[in-house]
C-alpha cells in the first residue's frame, strides 16, 4: 500500500466539486492504503475566518467526511493545527522556496486578484505549507483536483532544492494522483468559474448538506441554453453551462459524455435537469442524513479529531524532527 495525504479547507460546507474532485476518490482509495486526510484549518486562515464559524465548519466537515465513507478507525482524519509538525516544516520550506517560485503560482494570482498587496502573507506562501503537509508524512500519493497540479510541482521543486542544499535524499518526490474522471465542476450560474465554497452566492453550488428540494431548485435555476442537446461531445463546444451539467451527470452515472448525450440527444434541458436532480439526490441525501446523525453526538466528532491528531503526530514528529536536525536546529 501507499501512504496517501490529502486536505480540504474547512471554509464552508463541501460542495459537489469537492465531492467529485476529491472526497469520492478519498473514499475509494482507502482500500489497501494508509490514508491521512486533513482538515486544513491553517490554510483556511489565509483568508479571514470568523473563529466561531471556523470551529463549527471543522466539526461539520469531519462529520460529512465520515458520512461520505471515510473510516476514521482505519485511516487518519484530523485538523492540521492540532499537529505542530505542519507549521514547523512549513517554516523550513518558506526558507527553501524562492520568491520567484511563489510569484509564478496562478492560484495566488487568481485569489488575490488586482489588490495583491492587501492579502495576507499566508496566502502568498500557502503552497509551502501544502508541501509541508505532504512531506511531514513523506506521503508519496496525493489525490487532488487538476487545479492543484502547479502546487504539487512546487512541492517537488522544494524537495529537490532541500535535498540538494543539505546534501541528502531525505525527502521523496511527491506523486500527484489526479484521477481522469475528476471533472472540474463549474459554478451553476457561470460556467467559466469553478464551483467554490467561498463564492458569496450559494445558488452556484450544490452543498452536501442541501435538502432535496434545495437541490431540485438550484438545478432548475442553473444556467443552461435554449439549444437542444447534441448527440456528440463536440456539439457542446462553447456551451459552458450545458457542458457542465452534462459533465456532472456523466461523472455521477459513471458514463462518458458521449454515452450521457445518447440519452438526451435532441431534447431540451428540462429533461436533463430532472435526471440530474434525481442522481444528485440519490448520492447526496444519504450523506446529508448520516451527517445529521453524527452531528447529534459532537463528543464523538471531537474524539475522532483528537485520536486522528495523535496518530498523525506519531508519524510526522520523527520525520520533522529529523528535518530540523538536518538544517541545524538544536532540540
Ligand atoms: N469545482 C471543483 N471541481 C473539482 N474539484 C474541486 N475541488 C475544489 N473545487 C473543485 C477539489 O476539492 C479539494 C478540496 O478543496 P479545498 O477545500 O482545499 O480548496 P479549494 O480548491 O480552494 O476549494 P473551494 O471549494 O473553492 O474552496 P474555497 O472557496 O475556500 O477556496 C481539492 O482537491 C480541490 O482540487
Amino acid at each position: 500500500g501507499k501512504r496517501v495525504f490529502s486536505g480540504i479547507q474547512p471554509t464552508g460546507i463541501p460542495h459537489l466539486g469537492n465531492y467529485l474532485g476529491a472526497i469520492r476518490h478519498w473514499v475509494d482509495i482507502q482500500e489497501g492504503n494508509e490514508c491521512i486526510y486533513c482538515l486544513v484549518d491553517m490554510h483556511a486562515l489565509t483568508v479571514w475566518q470568523d473563529p466561531v464559524q471556523l470551529r463549527k465548519q471543522v466539526i461539520e466537515q469531519t462529520a460529512i467526511l465520515v458520512a461520505a465513507g471515510i473510516d476514521p478507525q482505519k485511516q487518519i482524519l484530523f485538523n492540521q493545527s492540532a499537529v505542530s509538525a505542519h507549521a514547523r516544516l512549513a517554516w523550513i520550506f518558506n526558507c527553501v522556496a524562492r520568491i520567484g517560485w511563489m510569484n509564478r503560482m496562478t492560484q495566488f494570482k487568481d485569489k488575490a486578484g488586482k489588490n495583491r498587496e492587501a492579502h495576507s502573507a499566508g496566502l502568498y506562501v500557502y503552497p509551502n505549507l501544502m508541501a509541508a503537509d505532504i512531506l511531514a508524512y513523506k506521503a508519496t500519493c496525493v489525490p487532488v483536483g487538476e487545479d492543484q497540479r502547479q502546487h504539487l510541482e512546487l512541492a517537488n521543486d522544494i524537495v529537490q532544492k532541500f535535498n540538494h542544499d543539505y546534501e541528502t535524499d531525505f525527502f521523496p518526490q511527491v506523486q500527484g494522483y489526479i484521477p481522469t474522471t475528476s471533472a472540474r465542476v463549474m459554478n451553476l450560474r457561470d460556467g467559466s468559474k469553478k464551483m467554490s465554497k467561498s463564492d458569496p452566492s450559494e445558488q452556484g453550488r450544490i452543498e452536501l448538506m442541501d435538502e432535496d428540494d434545495v437541490i431540485v431548485n438550484k438545478i432548475k435555476r442553473a444556467k443552461s441554453d435554449s439549444e437542444p442537446l447534441p448527440s456528440e461531445r463536440k456539439g457542446l463546444e462553447g456551451r459552458l453551462e450545458a457542458f457542465n451539467l452534462i459533465s456532472i451527470y456523466s461523472v455521477m452515472e459513471n458514463k462518458t459524455i458521449d454515452q450521457a448525450l445518447q440519452e438526451f440527444a435532441g431534447q431540451g434541458f428540462s429533461t436533463v435537469k430532472t435526471a440530474l436532480s434525481d442522481v444528485l439526490i440519490q448520492h447526496i441525501a444519504p450523506i446529508r442524513e448520516q451527517t445529521k446523525k453524527l452531528l447529534a453526538d459532537q463528543a464523538y466528532i471531537h474524539t475522532i479529531l483528537k485520536q486522528g491528531a495523535e496518530k498523525a503526530s506519531a508519524i510526522a514528529e520523527p520525520i520533522v524532527s529529523e528535518a530540523e536536525a538536518i538544517v541545524g536546529f538544536i532540540k
